[in-house]
């Protein structure tokens, strides 16, 4: 058991080291990293097609695409106008710093000003690597439940946004909108909050001039 407790950490010690050589590439290009986490089906892409819609070709956009098989999601990233990389975990549950590592050698990232990475459809498993971005966010969506902070509270605790997706879907689901922000003030109090909607785009513009800033800032730098 202590052995296996050894390897595990020397994993994550190797993987926190790569991370930190992502966080120096992206610091080197200005280019501000966001890591997209969510549930499968939460609405990470179509996020992402929303985002590049709404910033209208004023910043160069990248996107890290991670996917256990195949190229659909970061194909529709370069539909929506990113430059697109895919990684096939193959199998895994989630992206690492190796992973984006190889990734971003296949970026132009002197001439990228935002790199999203959409993670694997996953509440569990990509919360624990980092991955060198500079902010982790969480896609949740109505129709998963109003529970989901409750039941997967280290996904909460470890962002710094909050993207809670489909809203307009709460009329049909049954979701407690207050309940849901309780369990996340407890995990993560004061975590930027961004209720929206990718269907009607209700709620998008505040999320757009959240990354804005960030994005301005890292450009200012
Ligand atoms: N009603 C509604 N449907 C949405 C919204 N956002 C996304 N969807 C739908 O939800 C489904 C999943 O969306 P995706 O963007 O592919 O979700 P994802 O998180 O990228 O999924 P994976 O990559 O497979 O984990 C699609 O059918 C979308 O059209 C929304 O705001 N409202
Ligand atoms: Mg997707």
């Amino acid at each position: 058991m202590t052995e296996r407790v050894a390897v595990v950490e020397k994993i994550l010690s190797a993987n926190d080291r790569l991370a930190e050589e992502n966080r120096r590439r992206l610091d080197d290009g200005h280019v501000f990293g966001v890591n997209i986490m969510a549930s499968p089906g939460a609405g990470k892409t179509s996020l992402i097609e929303q985002t590049l819609a709404a910033l209208g070709g004023r910043w160069r956009v990248g996107v890290v695409d991670g996917d256990v098989a195949t190229s659909i999601d970061a194909d529709r990233a370069a539909a929506a106008g990113a430059s697109a990389v895919q990684v096939n975990t193959g199998g895994e549950c989630h992206l690492d710093a190796v992973m984006l590592h190889g990734a971003l050698a296949e970026m132009d990232l002197p001439n990228l000003d935002l790199l999203i990475v959409e993670n694997v459809g996953n509440l569990i498993c990509p919360a624990g690597f980092q991955l060198g971005t500079h902010k982790s966010v969480l896609v949740a969506s109505v129709p998963e439940g109003d529970d989901k902070p409750y039941k997967y509270p280290g996904m909460y605790r470890g962002v710094q946004a909050l993207v809670i997706n489909k809203i307009d879907l709460q009329p049909y689901v049954e979701f407690d909108m207050d309940y849901f922000r309780s369990g996340v003030e407890v995990l993560n109090p004061g975590l930027e909050t961004f209720p929206l909607s990718c269907r009607t785009g209700e709620g998008l513009q505040a999320w757009v001039d959240w990354l804005a800033g960030h994005l301005a800032a890292t450009r200012a730098n």
